[in-house]
This record gives structure tokens, sequence and C-alpha cells, in this order.
């Protein structure tokens, strides 16, 4: 994935046309485009390989199966024109084994869940969330999911993975900030309703890259 302005546009728009005109107004200034189930479910998943033609896709089907469905999903996605797939880690080792092998069968990469942006990731997934992250290192994962809303646990994983990518979601309107993200450690954030419900998309998506280069 290319690391130019370190922004990740979450395209979660249940419209197709929109998704489109969003996706061509907004590529400049993203390094790629999220795409998962309320687009896919709304547009069929061939609307992957339409966005891919603008950025490069990271399938969010946050894949959490036995091995063999694993692989069935992942090779979907990666049919369908995705350059990653993020998967949750808590369905363990050979499922995620099994779906980092897929990727590297189209030369794409696998990001894992190592701890959700949202409140509740505190009742069950922080407290895993570490060993999540090492799993993601051992099975030959390219990088985590670590949130946004909480940058000592960005700083946390970070010391876990090395030099495994960060992506990080929660900044805008669950109340993280990018700058703080990527100053813990991450390598891209993850941003969604701040871009696409905005009046301006592009500006504002422009207004995070300089947010983030200025910190
Ligand atoms: P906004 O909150 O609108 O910026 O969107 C965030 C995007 O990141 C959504 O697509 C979420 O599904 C996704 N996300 C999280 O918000 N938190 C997580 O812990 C993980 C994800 C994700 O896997 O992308």
């Amino acid at each position: 994935m290319r690391k130019k302005t370190q922004v990740i546009l979450a395209l979660d728009v249940t419209n197709k046309e929109k998704a489109l005109s969003m996706a061509k107004e907004t590529a400049y200034h993203v390094d790629a485009i999220k795409v998962g189930y309320p687009l896919v479910l709304w547009a069929g998943l061939g609307i992957v390989g339409q966005i891919s033609e603008f950025a490069p896709v990271i399938a969010d089907f946050k894949v959490a199966d036995i091995p063999n469905t694993d692989r069935l999903i992942c090779r979907q996605a990666f049919d369908a024109g995705a350059n990653a797939v993020i998967v949750h880690g808590f369905t363990g080792h050979d499922s995620l084994i099994e779906c980092v092998r897929t990727a590297h069968e189209y030369n794409g990469e696998i990001f894992v869940v190592a701890e959700m942006s949202h409140p509740g990731a505190i009742d069950f997934m922080q407290p895993v969330g570490e060993r999540l992250a090492r799993l993601a290192f051992e099975s030959g994962a390219s990088g985590i999911i670590a949130p946004a809303t909480r940058p000592d646990r960005i700083q946390r994983l970070r010391h876990i993975i090395g030099d495994l990518t960060i992506i990080s979601p929660g900044v805008g309107a669950q109340g993280g900030s990018a700058a703080d993200a990527i100053r813990a450690g991450a390598d891209y954030v993850i941003v969604g309703r701040s871009i696409y419900e905005s009046k301006m998309p592009a500006k504002e998506a422009e207004k995070i890259v300089k947010e983030i280069e200025c910190r």
C-alpha cells in the first residue's frame, strides 16, 4: 500500500453512485479506500473492482471463521480486486495463517483486528489485544488494527509488532485525533463519516492530511 497521505477513507455509504463519485473525488488525498459490509451488501461485490480503479481497496469483511471458510471469503475479496482484507484474530492461529496464505497467493495483505476503537472493545478485546497483536505478527500478517481513540494502546501494540503496519480507525466521529494516532505509532488513520458526511469530502480529507503533516 502506498504511504503518501497516511489517510484511508472508510467508504461506508449505501449508495453506489455516491460511493463511486466520492472515491473519484477523494482519491488524490487518500492512500487506500476501505470498503465493508454497508457498501458491499448494498452494491454487490463488484463495487470492490470499481473502487479499485481509483485507489487500492481494503476489504473490511472482519473475517472470523474456520480456516476453510476464511479462505473462501478471502479469495472472493481478492478475486474482486481487493488489495487487502481485514480479519479478526480471535479465531486463532490456524484461521489466521490460512488468511495470510490465501493473501500471499494474490500478493495481497491481511490486517488483523487487535483492539477495536469503540468503548465496548474494553470489555473483551482490550484484555487480549496484545496477544492478538502477537498472533498477527507470528502468523505473517501485514499489520493490525489499533484504536485512534486510545493512542496509548497504539503505542503499546507498536512495541509488540515491530515494523508491521498499524491502521487506526476512530478519528473524527469517534473522537480520536489523526495527529495523535500517527504520533503514537500508527502508519495510517482510517476515516469515515468525517469525510463522507462532509459537504466537501475532498477538502475534509485534505484537512486531515495537513493535520498529520503538521503534527
Ligand atoms: P468512522 O467512525 O465513520 O470514521 O468510521 C470508522 C470505520 O472504521 C468504520 O468503517 C468502522 O467499521 C471501522 N472500524 C472502526 O471504527 N473501529 C475498529 O476498531 C475497526 C474498524 C475497522 O476494522 O475498520
